[in-house]
């Protein structure tokens, strides 16, 4: 079996519903993953939850369910904003499954035989909220901690160790070495900055059962559970370690393999993730599977964060974005739209309700949805549907949009993608009103010209929806449907010009983003 890319995401705490920021991220791996396979490659998209931790104990009790309920109520939901987003992961951990746990336990005692940990006494201050030791380092110039630790306390406490330190020089060599290891080039550049001006502490991997009791106890004492980072990065290997992967060293195999189907995908050629959570993957990941022998990822992609308004989304705030209320209303290709157009992978974004219904309007209502029902309309009213003749008058603007998209897709560079696509969906337009079809059509000299003109736009709208399918499949599918033709846009080899034959015969169209009334709800609720 020949190996597929494989992209994951970050996997989320199920502490609460999934919000703007979760979904994006998703929505990002989504394209990759369908823009890999519809060139044709094999590709295998990770995605799931964290479940294990303080974090998720305390959400659980604050409900007064026990975690193992909580975890099983919300992972219906969050399985069921995937599905809604046209998620196409070809899997779903939970950190609760067994297959999970177990890997995670043979990992650990294989390292734990090769002395990798070490068991020591920790004196110092701890942050129940982020689940992190603190030292005199993190105190701000006023002595206190950053609220975002929450409630310090003071602790003394023996724990299990992994041993970092001896790792620094190799880890700051190879990502020198790989530059594409971490992307984009500032966020490479935070790691090797972090990693040059301070020396690595050792990894405390473990909790006290006795204090934290939801988790994967040690498998060499059960009185400690693992440390839910080391527990929650695994996640990455022990799906295709849980899959017979030939890429993953055969002692971390897990034993009860026939159960699933088998894979190969690692090394994972994209960990996508957000930038709070830089420091677990480009330092504690890679000398995590360097110790256990296994290949690294090779690249670890770093998106930036959602505001709402300039503000940071918060519960207590009441201004998280729910993306399930916005695909509701708008559709799922309106969310997907917005969020890979507005926000390219890296810098931070700011998510505006008027900015959301803008792009709607000008974007896709009046550019691409106007785009095919017009020209599919005129070419069912002038000609009762069918293409009489090819012509080849807009193939070296679409070709040059095919090629560039191509390349862009290959890069990531998924919001450049769309700007370029749209400049074909604006060409086209105009296109339209040079070429007047409609006063073409009362004119009968000028039969062929409009028979050129319609099948220009014809073909223009089957490029667009090849090009789209990874950004908008539904969008995408709907278009062809609307061509009349068959099977789904899926396969970018079909952008190419002349793919519509003469004598073919479109379906019917109908409007795909249709007009919305942009007043605010609440004037007119009124
Ligand atoms: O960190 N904008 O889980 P999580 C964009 N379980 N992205 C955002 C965001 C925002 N406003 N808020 C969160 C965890 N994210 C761990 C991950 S991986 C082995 C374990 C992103 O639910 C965040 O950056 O807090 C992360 O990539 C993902 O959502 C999950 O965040």
């Amino acid at each position: 079996m020949s190996k597929s890319f494989y992209i994951t995401t970050a996997i989320d705490y199920v502490n609460g519903r999934p919000h703007l920021g979760h979904a994006y991220e998703k929505v990002i791996a989504d394209v990759i993953a369908r823009a890999h396979r519809s060139f044709g490659e094999s590709a295998f998209f990770l995605t799931g939850l964290d479940e294990h931790g303080q974090k998720v104990q305390q959400a659980a009790l604050a409900e007064g369910k026990n975690p193992a309920l909580y975890c099983d109520e919300l992972a219906v939901i969050w399985q069921e904003v995937a599905a809604k987003l046209q998620l196409t992961n070809d899997d779903f951990v939970r950190t609760t499954q067994r297959r999970h746990k177990e890997v995670v336990q043979t990992i650990l005692s294989k390292l734990y035989d090769e002395g990798q940990f070490y068991k020591a006494l920790y004196e110092g201050f701890y942050s129940t909220k982020e689940e992190t030791f603190l030292t005199e380092k993190d105190r701000r110039p006023d002595g206190t901690f950053d609220p975002m630790y929450g409630e310090v306390v003071r602790l003394q406490e023996e724990n299990y160790y992994f041993k970092l330190r001896e790792q620094q020089s190799w880890l700051i060599d190879y990502i020198e070495k790989n530059p594409s290891f971490v992307a984009p080039d500032y966020r490479r550049n935070e790691v090797l900055g972090f990693l040059k001006n301070n020396v690595l502490e050792d990894l405390c991997i473990s909790r006290p059962a006795a204090r934290l009791n939801w988790g994967i106890p040690l498998p060499f004492n059960t009185d400690y559970v693992t440390y839910v980072w080391f527990d929650a990065l695994s996640n990455y290997i022990t799906v295709p370690a849980s899959r017979n992967d030939a890429g993953v060293p055969p002692q971390f195999h897990w034993h009860d393999v026939s159960s699933e189907s088998s894979i190969s995908v690692w090394p994972a050629d994209i960990h996508l993730i957000g930038k709070d959570i830089l420091k677990f993957h480009a330092v504690y990941w890679p000398i995590m599977l360097k110790a256990m022998g296994a290949p690294l990822p090779k690249q670890i992609l770093v998106h930036g964060w959602w505001q709402k308004d300039g503000q940071r989304m918060s519960k207590s705030t009441g201004n998280v974005v729910d993306p399930v209320a916005i695909i509701d209303e708008w559709g799922v290709d309106a969310f997907r739209f917005y969020v890979v157009r507005e926000l390219d992978i890296g810098p931070d974004g700011n998510w505006t309700d008027a900015g959301f219904r803008s792009r709607y309007s000008a974007e896709l209502a009046n550019g691409l949805g106007n785009l095919v029902n017009r020209s599919l309309s005129m070419l069912k009213r002038y000609r009762e549907g069918k293409l009489r003749k090819i012509s080849t008058e807009l193939d070296p603007e679409a070709t040059r949009v095919i090629t560039e998209t191509r390349s862009l897709l290959e890069k990531n560079e998924l919001q450049r993608a769309l700007i370029t696509i749209w400049s074909l969906v604006t060409r086209a337009n105009q296109y339209v009103d040079q070429t007047a079809p409609f006063k073409l059509a009362k004119e009968p000299a000028q039969a062929d010209r409009l028979d050129e003109v319609l099948y220009n736009l014809a073909e223009v709208c089957r490029i667009l929806a090849v090009l789209l399918w990874p950004f908008l499949p539904d969008t995408s599918s709907k278009i062809f449907q609307q061509l009349g033709l068959s099977g789904a846009p899926d396969k970018f080899q079909a952008a190419h010009w002349g793919g519509l034959a003469a004598g073919h015969t479109i379906g019917t169209p109908t409007p795909l983003f249709p007009r919305k009334e942009t007043v605010p709800k609440e004037q007119t609720a009124q």
